[in-house]
């Protein structure tokens, strides 16, 4: 257990330690009576206090003006990047395979629990946009550890479109609306962003990242994080290594087709907040290893060439091998969206021994500017009070007064050194825990300018192009395209092209193929090393938790057949929902089946595979036939028992394709197919038959 906190050194107990109210007897709509802030009983709170029911209302109405001015003041700035997030409480457990690299217990012990909330979150949209939008995707974790808290404040891409911080201002105008008209919002589909990556060609490799299926994931739950920058680990007898933080996602790596993303983000933008929602609420946690690449802490932070400080570029997977540390388990959905996830504030800057920051000049900005945004956002110096940022450790600081404060200081001396308060906190040496930044040599001629090797922009940009899969090429060639016939500017397309052909001439041909502009000649790098870990293709099927299945059903179909799909489905951790026509009850015999949705209320994105029941033959209904064509085109599962299969050859879909599972029965043959199906994601074999009949 951590040390409690000092009374007077901490803000009023949380329900939970991390603020969180559950039960019943504390919901803020409970209580006997309705009061003001100063807890004066109302006997009315619809009627503003008149002279006269047609007469003005009257100044001395205190209800009035203390409601309508706390409502006047309900909103805070919204973060100036991330604005878009959703977050979820959880665990992480280390397994001791930290323990040589690192001092910090809650990486290092194994079995070691740490309480952790994790927001993900889109860049650039404003906090009412939608989820599937393409961007970058936040993966930040405040890890309450009993040292203090840490912040692993990353990103689902492991590089960045910038070496510098102090480009940070220049990177976000460019990419947000533009500054007259405030659109396009949450996308790079315009000039101002393809302006910029253009003329800055030290994005390449991240813009990259951000054209692949990558720039538009499944769910929160099927996508890697990283920390991106190289991190310093120091160990029990101070030998230091540098490292590289990874999320790998239980579930498997996986994404949506841009037109299903594009689908979404009218259908339901909510989608990837809700999907995280409604499976902690299902009781199907998401789930994630927390691996690192370790290199030596050499003098020029390099490895087999690659500059470590450098955060466009990466270290493979195959010259490193990700070492698995613990596990993060996301269980627990916030209480209340304002108080939580709203109102978490992250920092690079937050740290505990054991770990420490390298002279990667973007992480250096970070320690800044993190601290700096929560002022105007939080409104003052005291958002550690707030419940979600309180640390579970014990807090002893002499750090007083500013907006907000919640503590109640007793003593007199909220300085060092003291005599009145008998020279209390004292400082701790490194043995009792303190954070003792490690001693280094550190010496240069003060400039403005980058090393040599941050000038090599271009081959880890044809290295990652040239590890996909055909399919994952297509579509970063697509992606280029949607997003470079959006510029009106045709000296940025031009500009773009040239760029792209310093990467890969096929990329740039068939780009400029679609753009129907001539390809320019390149500079592209010859015999690049491939790293295959790069690819989200899996190599085999993989589990299917959290994935959705519909099942179309009618008055008449197999309705027993259904009860068994779903116990198989939910065996797996997946979901099914039952599709028909109409809202309702279905009933055959003594069988029935709630309908989760009608067809006029559903679309295919919210299916990972659609399952056509026996007994459905017949049916015809335009909606179900856009929904199969699609399914079929996003190259999804599509599978049916009996009958079911004259549906899907009425909707002209054809039943001898890669990824269509046919079955007699709900029998064990085929439900182990379809599971199979699914967790291939998608039957991307299939691809070619659909890009030829389109
Ligand atoms: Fe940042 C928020 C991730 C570079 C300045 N950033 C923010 C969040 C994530 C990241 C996940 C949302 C945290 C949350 O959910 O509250 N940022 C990154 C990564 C970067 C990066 C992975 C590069 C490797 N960021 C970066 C730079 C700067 C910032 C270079 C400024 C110099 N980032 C901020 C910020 C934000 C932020 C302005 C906005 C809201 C906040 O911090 O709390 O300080």
């Amino acid at each position: 257990m951590p040390p409690r906190r000092k009374r007077d050194q901490s803000a009023p107990e949380p329900a939970s330690p991390t603020g969180a109210t559950s039960t019943e007897d504390q919901r803020a709509q409970t209580g006997d009576y309705l009061t003001t802030a100063q807890g004066v009983r109302l006997p009315d709170t619809d009627h503003s206090l008149k002279a006269g029911t047609r007469g003005p209302t009257l100044m001395e109405d205190f209800h009035l003006r203390e409601k309508i001015t706390h409502f006047d003041h309900e909103r805070i700035p919204e973060r100036v990047v991330h604005a878009r997030g959703a977050a979820a409480h959880g665990v992480f457990t280390a397994n001791g395979n930290a323990a040589s690299v690192t001092k910090a217990a809650f990486l290092a012990e194994k079995g070691r629990e740490t309480p952790v909330f994790t927001r993900f979150s889109t860049v650039l949209g404003s906090r009412g946009s939608a989820d599937t939008v393409r961007d970058v995707r936040g993966f930040a974790v405040k890890f309450y550890t009993a040292e203090g808290n840490f912040d692993l404040v990353g990103n689902n891409m492991p590089v960045f479109f910038i070496q510098d911080g102090i480009k940070f201002p220049d990177i976000i105008h460019a990419g947000k609306p533009h500054p007259d008209r405030e659109i396009p919002q949450a996308q790079t589909a315009h000039d101002t962003f393809w302006d910029f990556v253009s003329l800055h060609t030290e994005a390449t490799h991240h813009v990259m990242w951000a054209m692949s299926d990558r720039g538009i994931p499944r769910s929160y739950r099927t996508m890697e994080g990283f920390g991106v920058h190289t991190f310093r680990l120091v160990n029990a007898d101070g030998a230091t290594a540098l490292v590289k933080f990874h999320w790998k996602p239980v579930a498997g790596i996986h994404s949506l087709t841009w037109e299903e993303a594009q689908l979404a983000a009218g259908m339901d933008p909510d989608f990837h907040r809700r999907d995280l929602a409604d499976s902690i609420e299902a009781g199907a946690p998401f789930e994630y290893d927390l691996g690192i690449q370790v290199m030596s802490d050499t003098e020029d932070h390099t490895f087999e060439g690659i500059d470590l400080l450098d955060p466009t570029k990466i270290v493979p997977e195959e010259l490193v091998p990700v070492r698995v540390i613990g596990r993060l388990t996301l269980n627990r959905n916030p209480t209340n969206f304002f108080a939580e996830t709203e109102q978490v504030a992250f920092h690079t800057g937050n740290l505990v021994p054991g770990i420490e920051v390298t002279d990667d000049p973007l992480m250096q900005a970070r320690l800044f500017s993190y601290l700096d945004t929560q002022l105007t956002r939080l409104g003052g110096p005291n958002f550690t009070q707030i419940p979600i940022n309180c640390p579970h450790a014990a807090v002893n600081d002499n750090l007083r007064d500013g907006m907000h404060q919640m503590a109640v200081h007793q003593g007199l001396a909220p300085y060092l050194p003291n005599s009145v308060d008998g020279g209390s906190p004292q400082v701790a040496t490194e043995g009792e825990g303190a954070y003792v930044h490690l001693p280094r040599r550190v010496e240069g001629r003060k400039q403005r300018a980058n090393p040599v090797s941050f000038s090599d922009h271009f081959s880890q940009a044809a290295m990652f192009y040239r590890s996909l899969s055909p399919v994952e090429r297509m579509h970063i060639i697509q992606a280029f395209t949607f997003e470079l016939a959006k510029c009106y500017e045709q000296a940025i397309r031009e500009r773009m092209l040239a760029n792209l052909a310093n990467i890969d001439a096929e990329l740039c041909e068939r780009v400029a193929a679609g753009l129907g502009l001539p390809a320019p000649s390149g500079n592209a790098p010859q015999d690049t090393v491939v790293s295959p870990a790069l690819s989200q293709i899996p190599p085999g099927p993989g589990p299917i938790t959290g994935r959705v299945i519909g099942v179309v059903a009618a008055d008449g179909a197999d309705l027993s057949g259904v009860g068994k799909l779903r116990r198989a489905v939910e065996a797996k951790g997946a979901i099914l929902r039952v599709v028909a026509p109409t809202g309702g009850v279905l009933k055959k015999g003594r069988s029935q089946q709630t309908v989760e949705r009608a067809l006029l209320a559903t679309r295919s994105i919210e299916y990972d595979a659609i399952v056509i029941a026996d007994g459905t033959a017949g049916l015809t209904d335009m909606k179900l036939s856009v929904l199969l064509e699609e399914m079929f085109r996003h190259c999804k599962a599509i599978a049916a028992w009996g009958d079911g299969e004259q549906v899907l050859r009425d909707a002209g879909i054809d039943v001898t394709a890669p990824g269509v599972v046919l079955g007699e029965s709900v029998a064990r043959p085929f439900t182990a197919a379809l599971f199979d199906a699914v967790g291939l994601h998608r039957a991307w074999d299939r691809a070619e038959q659909v890009m030829a009949s389109h």
